[in-house]
C-alpha cells in the first residue's frame, strides 16, 4: 500500500478517540443536542422512503459473490380454509391449521425472505470490513465467528438506538448538470465542498451525509441483465475523500450507488480502499444503495438540503449490516 495510503490512514483513525471498548465509532458524533435539533428540520410534514425495492431484481453490491433476495409466502389466500381441506390428513401442521378455523373467522398470510444483508437499501457494520487483521478499534479478525461477529456488529447501533439525526444530501449528479455520473466517474473531496457550497449547505458535526450520483436510476434504464455492467461501473467517492468525512466529523455517509466508492480498483490499485478507511479505521458507516430521486427532486423544489433522517437497522445478532428503509423528513 501506498505510502500516501498509509500517511491517510493514521491521520484519520478513531481508535480510542471515544474509548477502548466503542463499538459506534462516528455515530458519537450524534449528541443528544444534535439529534433534538434534527427533529426540529421535520417542519413541512413531508417524508420520503429513500429505500429501493426489495425483491428477486435488488442489486446486490460490488461484486457477484451474493444472491438476490427470495421471497416466499408459507400461507397465502389459497391457505383461507386449509384446515377444511386438510381435513383427516394429520400430522402437526393440519391439525394446528383445523384448530385455528374452528376458533373463529381469522385468517393470516405469512411469508419469509432469504437474503443477504448487504444486498439492497443497507448499511455496512464497521465489522463488515477490515484490513490486516484487525477491524475498527484495533478488534482482530477473530472477532468474527460462525455464530456472527462479536464485535462492531449491527446489533450493537441497533440497541444503541439505530441511525438518526441531521441528514444532508449532496446531490452531485444535479451540480454537474447530469442525470447520473459517468461509470467509473471520482467524486473529489474539493468536489464535495463545491456542491454543499452551490446549494447553500453547511456540514456539521453528526450529520449522516447523503451523496447523489444518479447510479441508481441507471440500474432501471440498463436493465437488471445488464446487472455486472452497472455494478462494475459505479461511480462514487475518492478514498482521499476520507480526510474531508474525518474533518467534519460526520456521523455516517450513505450513498444512491454500488459501494460509496468507485467498484472498481482506485488509482492506487486497490479495491474497496475507502472501505478500509472508513469501516475500520475511522469507525464510519456505509449506507449503500440508497434511493435518493424522489428527495432530491424535493431538495431542489424548495432549496433546503437538510432533514431529519431516521435508518435503524434491523437487531440482527453478530450481523455485519442490515437492510433499511431509511426515511427523510422535511
Ligand atoms: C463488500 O463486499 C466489502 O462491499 P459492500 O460493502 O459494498 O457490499
Amino acid at each position: 500500500m501506498s505510502e500516501e495510503w498509509r500517511t491517510l490512514a493514521d491521520r484519520v483513525r478513531n481508535w480510542g478517540r471515544w474509548g477502548e471498548h466503542d463499538q459506534l465509532g462516528c455515530l458519537n458524533h450524534i449528541t443528544a443536542d444534535a439529534l433534538a435539533g434534527a427533529a426540529t428540520l421535520a417542519t413541512q410534514g413531508k417524508s420520503f422512503s429513500l429505500a429501493i425495492p426489495l425483491d428477486g431484481d435488488s442489486p446486490m453490491g460490488p461484486h457477484g459473490l451474493r444472491r438476490a433476495p427470495v421471497h416466499l409466502m408459507s400461507l397465502d389466500g389459497g391457505d383461507e380454509s386449509l384446515g377444511n381441506r386438510l381435513q383427516g390428513f394429520g400430522g402437526y401442521a393440519a391439525r394446528e391449521a383445523e384448530a385455528l378455523e374452528q376458533t373463529g373467522p381469522f385468517r393470516a398470510n405469512d411469508d419469509w425472505i432469504l437474503m443477504p444483508l448487504q444486498s439492497s437499501t443497507q448499511w455496512d457494520a464497521l465489522c463488515h470490513g477490515y484490513y490486516e487483521g484487525q477491524m475498527y478499534n484495533g478488534v482482530p479478525a477473530s472477532a468474527s465467528t460462525s455464530l456472527g461477529v462479536t464485535r462492531n456488529a449491527i446489533d450493537t447501533v441497533a440497541a444503541a438506538g439505530g441511525v438518526a439525526g441531521r441528514g444532508v444530501l449532496l446531490d452531485v449528479a444535479r451540480h454537474r448538470g447530469v442525470a447520473h455520473l459517468e461509470p467509473q466517474s471520482v467524486v473529489t473531496a474539493q468536489e464535495l465542498d463545491a456542491v454543499a457550497t452551490a446549494q447553500g449547505v453547511t456540514i456539521h458535526t453528526g450529520d449522516i451525509v447523503l451523496v447523489r450520483t444518479g447510479w441508481w436510476p441507471r440500474y432501471a434504464e440498463l436493465g437488471v441483465g445488464n446487472g455486472v455492467e452497472w455494478q462494475m461501473g459505479s461511480p462514487g467517492l475518492d478514498w482521499r475523500a476520507a480526510e474531508w468525512l474525518h474533518d467534519h466529523d460526520i456521523a455516517a455517509i450513505a450513498c444512491d450507488n454500488v459501494a460509496v466508492e468507485p467498484t472498481m480498483p482506485a488509482d492506487n490499485g486497490l479495491i474497496l480502499t475507502l472501505h478500509m478507511l472508513t469501516l475500520r479505521d475511522m469507525g464510519l458507516m456505509l449506507g449503500e444503495l440508497w434511493d435518493l430521486e424522489v428527495l432530491a427532486t424535493d431538495c431542489a423544489a424548495d432549496g433546503i438540503y437538510e432533514f431529519f433522517l431516521t435508518a435503524p437497522p434491523l437487531r440482527v445478532t453478530g450481523g455485519t449490516g442490515s437492510p433499511i428503509n431509511p426515511i427523510a423528513f422535511k
